[in-house]
């Protein structure tokens, strides 16, 4: 008996200690002392601290500040892109400060901790020098009055406030650097306010090879959902059980985040372009269009097609999506280095045109695609090292179709890349993909 009692001690002792061990791991994790710092969404810290660093000589003087206008989500906080393309962080009330003229010449600012909020919300870090090397910063520092300190600080070296985030059109809500900058020129003299939104769309339209490889993997990633989204698609079926089999497809292969809600539209659904109830059935007969894209590693995918739900195109269906077709290929056919969006939409919308069907195109066929599905666009012609999308569509809402074909392309020196050539295009070979799909079942 007394020797069981001494070796129930004994292992009583080994658990509470391997309890504190795991515990006290746990909380260094949960104060940010550990591996829970890792930022960037697979780049290297080093990637956002070049980045700051160009932005910084082309800024020369001066300071800029840039917040974090990121959004709550289902799965956590997510930043904006201007914020994540310069900071690799998805860190809720965040504020870079850069200044090349200043001491510290980048400092990120973090709101101070809410222990409360934080038993709800999920643990924020600390401020340790272990944070700041892993997070590629000099220096992190807690909003409030040392965001004062050294803002003021910096003006006296340099009065120039720099603003770099997108331009907002007058209808916007006042941004919140715009309402920062003008509090300062209330309030010191001398202070001017300089328009230097362009250094940031020049740098974040030009896509290094990495950004490039990341936005083919959310191209992957898209184009086996859309296999999985298809395999299921019969008459009968919702489109908000398609979406869930898009959804869990993103999920399984490791896409936490969709690009944009899914549009999954059948028949007449197809002519809103921005439709995204999900709440219709889908029926034989009538065209399916589906526009999606996952994001991976904080770059996206987005694709459309048009498919017919039974998996054979009508004679109209077929004569259309040929039309489009067409008007995508001479649209790609364009595209290099020097030609302008609206040189895109005149190679897309002639095709169109000549067919007759002028009245039915209700938008352009062109947008930066990147960290942002509508990524920051500087309006220059298109470079080589660009990301684009090619979607031309026509909506003829009275007969119940909306077709529109959008692939992703890389601008390359002498004309571009089909970064989507993988995922079927053409009417034969959207036939073919839907038979092979139903030879499966
Ligand atoms: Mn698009």
């Amino acid at each position: 008996m007394n020797h069981f009692k001494k070796r129930l001690s004994k292992t009583a002792l080994i658990a509470v200690l391997a309890i504190t061990v795991a515990v006290t791991a746990l909380m260094s994790d949960a104060y940010g002392q550990d591996k829970s710092l890792t930022a960037g969404g697979g780049f290297d810290p080093s990637v956002f601290k070049q980045r700051r660093q160009h932005l910084l000589d082309s800024l020369k003087e001066g300071t800029a500040i840039l917040y974090s206008r990121g959004e709550e989500t289902d799965m956590g906080y997510r930043s904006d892109g201007d914020f994540w393309y310069l900071t690799g962080l998805d860190e809720p009330g965040a504020i870079l400060m850069l200044s090349s003229t200043a001491e510290w010449k980048e400092i990120l600012f973090l709101p101070p901790r809410d222990i409360e909020a934080e038993k709800w919300t999920g643990w924020r870090p600390d401020i340790t020098d272990s944070l700041a090397e892993a997070w590629g910063f000099d220096k992190i520092a807690r909003t409030g009055y040392y965001f004062d300190y050294y803002l003021t600080n910096n003006i006296r070296e340099s009065p120039i406030l720099h603003l770099i985030s997108a331009l907002a059109s007058p209808n916007d809500p006042i941004p919140p650097d715009m309402e920062l900058y003008d509090k300062i020129t209330d309030r010191v003299p001398g202070v001017s306010i300089k328009n230097s939104s362009r250094y940031l769309e020049n740098m974040r339209v030009i896509k290094s090879p990495d950004e490039v490889e990341a936005v083919r993997l959310a191209i992957d990633i898209t184009h086996h959902g859309l296999s999985e989204l298809f395999a299921a698609m019969k008459p009968g079926v919702t489109e908000f059980y398609l979406d869930g089999v898009l959804e869990a497809s993103f999920k399984r292969q490791g896409a936490r985040f969709a690009a944009f809600d899914n549009i999954i539209a059948a028949g007449t659904n197809a002519a809103v372009l921005h439709y995204q109830r999900l709440s219709d059935t889908l029926r034989d007969g009538e065209l399916l269009l589906i526009d999606v894209g996952a994001e991976c590693q904080h770059y996206v995918a987005d694709i459309s097609r048009t498919i017919p739900i039974n998996g054979t195109f009508t004679a109209e269906q077929a004569h259309l999506y040929d039309l489009v077709y067409e008007a995508q290929q001479a649209a790609i056919a364009a595209v290099k280095p020097g030609v302008s969006f609206n040189d895109l939409d005149d190679a897309a919308k002639a095709v169109i045109r000549k067919a007759g069907y002028t009245n039915y195109v209700q938008h352009s066929v062109s947008h930066q695609l990147g960290v942002e599905v509508h990524d920051r666009n500087n309006n220059q012609p298109l470079e080589a090292g660009m990301i684009i999308t090619i979607e031309p569509g026509i909506y003829l809402y009275e007969k119940g179709i909306g077709i529109r074909i959008e692939d992703d392309l890389l601008v390359t020196k002498t004309g571009c890349e089909i970064l989507s050539s993988s995922i079927p295009g053409s009417r034969s070979e959207i036939e073919a993909w839907l038979a092979s799909m139903r030879m499966e079942d």
